[in-house]
């Protein structure tokens, strides 16, 4: 193995947040290396090429703020950008800012261990490149280890199959195919219609019925775009204060589900309905906050599935039965018409599980299903998985995966106690995928800039968390989430999805605003709750 490069950051990622993270590091005279899987940058909107990805926050919002050039400079051409036009966007950041010339690609971090005498982090990959870095930053994304259950026989099957989380780059030509998808999350829903026109015959095999919402896509309007690149600060501030603080733009009705009449019920379900998209759950300002109050918006929903989808076995068996927000809502084009197709059929899975694969398809209850290609949108080991996936040990050798054998624990989900020196960029226990990402990498970017030069500045050699302000962190984490009806379903929020993984409520509840504060007063008061070396 080659001689430790010594550099003042390791960047894990070339993600929305490696690349920010670098651009702001480097521009701040940082000697700095970002080291990314893919051969290009992205992230998420590298890995995920399947039929119909596209993001489901509005294209105007979802973009870097950190440069009026940029944001002025770049044009987004429909409501929701489709992926090829946010890798694109990606691309063009990178090569902006020039970038790649501080990203090693196609190479993997497999190890990160802390030197207690050095106060430096040793990072191996798997290929001839080891670093030694005084900060390591993690911008691994929250959603980037797929998932991948552990079907028997899948290395039986003769036909070719798929995981939408790791989409050939060259693309699937499923002309004339039998072909089958496991799983009915977001990425499912926006690539079943997409699928559907394509095969010969789509199958769906569904364990749980999802909510969602029409994205009533279309090309931007030229009017919007302007008004909106006349003033683009303010908009963006807006959709940080507005409405439930995700960063996006959302207005709340703020009016209590019980307060309403049964006019009032449908005027502002059907309001939310028309304009689309997760606003939906705005259309009153307690929907997460009871079960009998969920129910109007659920069953509001449940009524537009049985009037789109002509089969009423078929609109039945699609209609969920859970809290309808604890799993993240899908935003979708035509997927519950997609179900009128005669070349489109749906079976349940939840009462009989796939049993295996075999060489020719899946075998359901005794029966099996042949197909050309399997499509496995079984989603991802989310927040976790792919800091669990490297051997991250600090202190004492200690691995972070067994300190977060019971569930991750971190102090404002940017450190944790044990691993000083190491970031995580929207990492589990703050905002992250409960806002729009990018306001949330930003957010922490910027914080973790400011950081380390405060610590240069003052001559500071580590940051840790203090294990009595990460406990307390946690505690609220917990709690806050525990008010809503988000821990009462089955969702990658909790790791419910991944067999093994502990049930704990990963992402922070409490809003952007709210949390972006919290790290401002930290900050301001000499990283209070962090301890300083
Ligand atoms: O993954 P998911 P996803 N047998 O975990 C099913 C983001 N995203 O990739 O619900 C049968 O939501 C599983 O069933 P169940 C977005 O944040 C964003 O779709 O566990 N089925 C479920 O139906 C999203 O929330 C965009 O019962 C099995 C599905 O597989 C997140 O990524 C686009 C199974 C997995 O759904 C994840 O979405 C796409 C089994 N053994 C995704 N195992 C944007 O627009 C799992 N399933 C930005």
């Amino acid at each position: 193995m080659s001689e430790s490069r010594q550099i003042d950051a390791v960047i894990v990622g070339a993600g929305f947040a490696g690349m920010f993270m670098l651009h702001r590091l480097r521009s701040a005279g940082l000697d700095v290396q970002v080291i990314e899987a893919g051969d290009g940058v992205g992230g998420t909107w590298y890995w995920n090429r399947y039929p119909g990805a596209r993001c489901d926050v509005e294209s105007m919002e979802y973009s870097y703020q950190f440069s009026e050039d940029l944001q002025q400079h770049w044009n987004w051409t429909e409501r929701y950008a489709p992926q090829p036009e946010i890798l694109a966007y990606a691309n063009h950041v990178a090569d902006r800012f020039d970038l790649r010339k501080n990203i090693q690609f196609e190479t993997r971090v497999t190890a990160a261990h802390f030197n207690e005498t050095e106060n430096r982090w040793l990072v191996a990959t798997d290929k001839d490149i080891t670093l030694s870095a005084r900060f390591c930053v993690m911008a691994t994304g929250c959603l980037s280890s797929t998932n991948l259950p552990k079907f028997d026989g899948l290395d039986t099957f003769k036909g070719e199959w798929y995981h939408t989380g790791l989409w050939p780059h060259k693309g699937v030509d499923f002309t004339n195919k039998r072909v089958g998808i496991v799983g009915t999350g977001s990425s499912a829903i926006q690539s079943i219609p997409q699928l559907a026109k394509q095969a010969g015959h789509l199958t769906v095999f569904q364990r749980t019925a999802n909510f969602s919402i029409p994205a009533h896509n279309r090309q931007l309007e030229a009017d919007f775009v302007v008004e909106v690149k006349a003033d683009y600060p303010a908009f963006r501030a807006a959709n940080n204060l507005e409405g439930t603080c995700f960063g996006s733009r959302t207005e709340v009705n703020d009016q209590s589900v019980f307060d309403a009449s049964e006019a009032e019920l449908q005027q502002h379900f059907e309001s939310k309905w028309q304009i689309g998209g997760f606003g939906f759950l705005s259309a009153f300002n307690d929907l997460l906050a009871t079960r009998e109050g969920n129910e109007f918006a659920a069953e509001f929903v449940r009524q537009k599935i049985r009037k789109t989808v002509k089969d009423p076995v078929t609109a039945e068996l699609l209609c969920p039965n859970q809290v309808i927000g604890c799993k993240r809502i899908c935003v979708d084009i035509d997927y519950f018409e997609t179900y009128n197709r005669d070349n489109v059929a749906l079976v349940n899975v939840k009462d009989h599980p796939v049993e295996r694969v075999t060489e020719r398809g899946l075998m359901i209850n005794g029966e099996e299903y042949a197909f050309d290609c399997l499509v496995f949108a079984t989603g991802f080991d989310a927040m976790t998985g792919s800091l669990a996936r490297m051997d991250i040990r600090g202190r004492d050798g200690l691995a972070l995966k067994d300190k977060w054998a019971a569930g991750p624990r971190t102090y404002l989900g940017l450190g944790s106690a044990g691993f000083p020196n190491l970031f995580t960029i929207s990492g589990p226990q703050s905002p992250s995928v409960l806002t729009n990402m990018i306001c949330s990498i930003e957010q922490h970017v910027n914080w973790v800039t400011d950081c380390i030069l405060s610590m240069n500045e003052r001559g500071l050699t580590t940051i840790e968390a203090d294990p009595k302000a990460e406990d307390a962190w946690v505690d609220h984490v917990n709690e806050i989430a525990g008010e809503t009806l988000y821990p009462s379903c089955n969702s990658w929020y909790l790791g419910a999805n991944v067999p093994g993984k502990p049930r704990v409520f990963m992402p922070y509840v409490g809003g952007l605003p709210v949390y972006a504060e919290k790290c401002n007063v930290v900050a301001q008061n000499n990283y209070a709750g962090f301890v300083l070396g």
